[in-house]
């Protein structure tokens, strides 16, 4: 077993050479033997025990590094693991840690990530990470440990039916019977995780069948008849599908984690390009378009941009590609893209019509499928659509710019702005050098909202699970499979809290990964709704002020720094980039900012609350509640309507809206007369404009 600052120094070297860093990303995550050596790996033939087999097997997958923690039914594979001079072995402080590691590892390079636990509570507390990988197709190999094929089903000690217990968020699983079956299942395992829609595999292996001698062949290939994944897409459909995209008068891509998974941001790009077809990006999907293009409109959704959702709610046909209609995209499904044709591409065929009809649904792999419209559109001699439909969405994002209030009021108060923080982050961090993960809550959402990526596997978050605890270990497995990067990852201190033990692994391992807690001292995202959703009743959401993450970086030996001011984040954020060895920045925030725009969970995607409108100089700070509902009574029983500060436009579009302090230009309904803008006049209202489409910089990175 190598050190792994044996692989820091290799990657090192690599940087030396002078190759950009994404081809240095590349060529640390295929260093070792390529999968699939098999039969070309010296140990072949050799007798030995189960436990060398499975670390043999490993080696022939070509992987070189796994994270885990050992046990007394794992035992046998730590000693095996002990003689690999090509597995670097990364010791985790917590199962769940390893397996977030791993999947840092493969969604940074998209090569399966693997890690090797004991069993009962070692394999027990992998299955939020598995659960993780599964919602977000990442694929992972999960080795665990099990009790002796004569003892399983008596509640031996340690002993949990892990193959049951993770049945639902597996792509597949075995529990090894024999050291027959053991060469064939790994390879298998491997091949499954990373082919079709990528998935986690789980292998529970019996600590008898580590400890039986048996001859090593490891197969070239697999024979697996009932699991051949659909790649190349249907021609006729492909045609239809650019027959929909030749007539369709207002297009959007609607991108998902998919075009990552294939690999498909080339061909995503020169569609856009080639159709000017403006296209939207799921949290998935980030950074498989680059933030820079300026068809790219950025994050859609529930924290979507106002001009995004309604992109997605005025499309004629919508081009989803890899994407699932997550309901954090669609908003309320019965009233998502009324008028939009759809055209639904996916590997996964179970994706297709689940959430939405698709007018033509497309199994295949993204990459081939847009190359075969590509061909297709080429042939037909396809013009790009009208660039209308651009000046619409142009007008429309001049009109909702991405800020809102907050961020101004809190610039007035001297308070840190999460938002700003985020964009200063992005404005050191150089997009082709860095990777950033993130944890699951406000800071996750602004970090979508406000941090430009331009490069796929660069981006890397919780989306499907939400999983709390995911983005400090899965940057460590992040910076362990790309040593030339710098990994930041972006924690809010309820997160940070789930996971901080591994601060010891990035400590011992010199893994020098930063880490940046937007610390607002609460459970953020959980408190925003009850001040939204539930009158303020802060039910269990703030936390008190413990720890001091400073004296807690110390303890592990890094460095740290706290910051309160906003004067003081650009040079802090520059010290942490800067550091050496792991960094942690403490960044004090206000409890009481919010996240916007948002769209109310349940209410139709284009409700939303919290984006500046420039025409009427006003801001919808809340939507008004469904008829019935009890915060409607309460609504109806409470304040009068004329206490708002907007109370006309309240009156003829719905919820409450209130003036932006900023925001002292002459506009519609501004000076009390009434207001007369209703949707359909925007296009209009707006054409005129000739609003120019801004930089994604200019709009998001330095809003304000
Ligand atoms: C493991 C887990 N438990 C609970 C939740 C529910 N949840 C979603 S966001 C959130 C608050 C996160 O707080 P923090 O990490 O401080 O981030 P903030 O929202 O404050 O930025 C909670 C509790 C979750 N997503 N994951
Ligand atoms: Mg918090």
């Amino acid at each position: 077993m190598s050190d792994i600052n044996d692989t820091k120094a290799a990657a090192g070297a690599t940087a030396a050479e002078g190759k950009s860093a994404p081809q240095a990303r590349r060529n640390a995550a295929t260093q070792g033997a390529p999968r699939g050596a098999g039969s070309r790996t010296a140990k072949q033939g050799r007798a030995m025990l189960g436990a060398e087999a499975v670390i043999a097997s490993l080696e022939a997958e070509g992987v070189t590094t796994v994270f885990g923690y050992p046990g007394g039914q794992a035992i046998k594979l730590y000693d095996a693991l002990y003689d690999s001079d090509q597995i670097t072995h990364v010791l985790a402080r917590h199962e769940q840690g390893a397996v977030h590691m791993a999947d840092g590892y493969a969604r940074s390079t998209g090569r399966a990530g693997v890690a090797i636990v004991t069993s009962g509570p070692g394999a027990t507390n992998t299955v939020t990470g598995i659960a993780t990988a599964y919602m977000d197709s990442v694929p992972l190999v999960i080795i665990t440990g099990q009790v002796g094929r004569g003892v399983i089903g008596t509640d031996s000690f340690q002993e949990s039916d892990i193959v049951g217990i993770t049945m639902p968020v597996v792509k597949h699983s075995y529990l090894l019977q024999s050291t027959e079956e053991l060469t064939r299942t790994i390879r298998e395992a491997f091949h499954i995780a990373v082919t079709g829609r990528p998935g986690p595999v789980l292998i529970d292996i019996p600590s008898d069948v580590a400890g039986e001698t048996m001859v090593f062949e490891y197969p070239d290939t697999v024979n697996l008849p009932s699991y051949k994944p659909t790649y190349r897409g249907n021609a006729k459909q492909i045609r239809a599908a650019c027959r929909l995209l030749e007539e369709a008068e207002q297009p959007l891509l609607y991108v998902g984690g998919g075009v990552i998974a294939s690999e498909a941001t080339e061909e995503i790009v020169a569609l856009m390009d080639k159709m000017h077809i403006p296209a939207v990006a799921t949290l998935m999907g980030k950074g498989g378009v680059p933030a820079s293009h300026p068809l790219n409109l950025g994050p859609v959704g529930m924290h979507g941009a106002k001009y995004s959702n309604m992109a997605m709610t005025e499309a004629d046909l919508i081009i989803a590609a890899g994407a699932r209609f997550s309901d954090r995209v669609t908003g309320r499904v019965s009233e998502f893209a009324p008028n939009a044709k759809i055209v639904h591409i996916d590997i996964d065929p179970a994706e297709i019509g689940k959430i939405r009809d698709a007018d033509v649904p497309i199994v295949g792999d993204l990459k081939g499928v847009l190359s075969g419209m590509l061909e297709t559109l080429d042939k037909d001699g396809a013009v790009p659509c009208d660039d209308q439909w651009i000046a619409d969405i142009n007008a429309w994002r001049a009109r909702y710019p991405f800020y809102h209030p907050n961020m101004a009021e809190n610039e007035q108060t001297g308070e840190i702005v999460p938002e700003l923080v985020i964009a200063e982050l992005g404005r050191q961090l150089d997009p082709a050098t860095s990777i950033v993960t993130t944890e699951v809550g406000q800071h996750q959402m602004w970090a979508h909202q406000f941090l430009p990526r331009e490069f796929p596997r660069t981006f890397l978050s919780s989306g499907g699970l939400g999983t709390m605890g995911f983005g400090f270990p899965a940057a460590i497995g992040a910076a362990v499979a790309n040593p030339g990067a710098t990994v930041v990852c972006i924690a809010g201190d309820g997160s940070f809290q789930m996971n901080s033990q591994e601060m010891a692994t990035a400590a011992i391992n010199g893994v020098p990964v930063k880490v940046m807690i937007l610390d607002n001292r609460c459970l953020g995202m959980v408190h925003q709704w009850q001040k939204l959703f539930y009158d303020k009743r802060y039910s269990q959401t703030l936390l008190e002020p413990v720890p001091d993450f400073v004296k807690l970086a110390e303890a592990y030996g890094w460095e740290g720094e706290r910051v309160e001011a906003p004067g003081e984040v650009a040079a802090a954020i520059e010290r942490m980039l800067a550091a050496e060895g792991p960094y942690l920045l403490d960044v004090a925030i206000s409890p009481e900012q919010n996240v916007y725009p948002m769209v109310a969970p349940g209410a139709a995607l284009d409700n939303v609350m919290g984006a500046i409108d420039v025409a009427v100089g006003a801001v919808r700070t809340d939507v008004p509640a469904a008829p019935g509902s009890p915060r409607a009574q309460a609504a109806a029983s409470a304040a009068p309507v004329a206490a708002s500060p907007c109370a006309k436009l309240d009156a003829q579009f719905g919820g409450r809206w209130e003036i932006d302090p900023e925001d002292t230009g002459a506009r519609l309904g501004q000076d009390g007369s009434t207001v007369d803008v209703r949707p359909e006049d925007w296009k209009t209202l707006f054409r005129e404009a000739d609003a120019e489409m801004p930089a994604f910089s200019d709009e998001k990175g330095g809003a304000r």
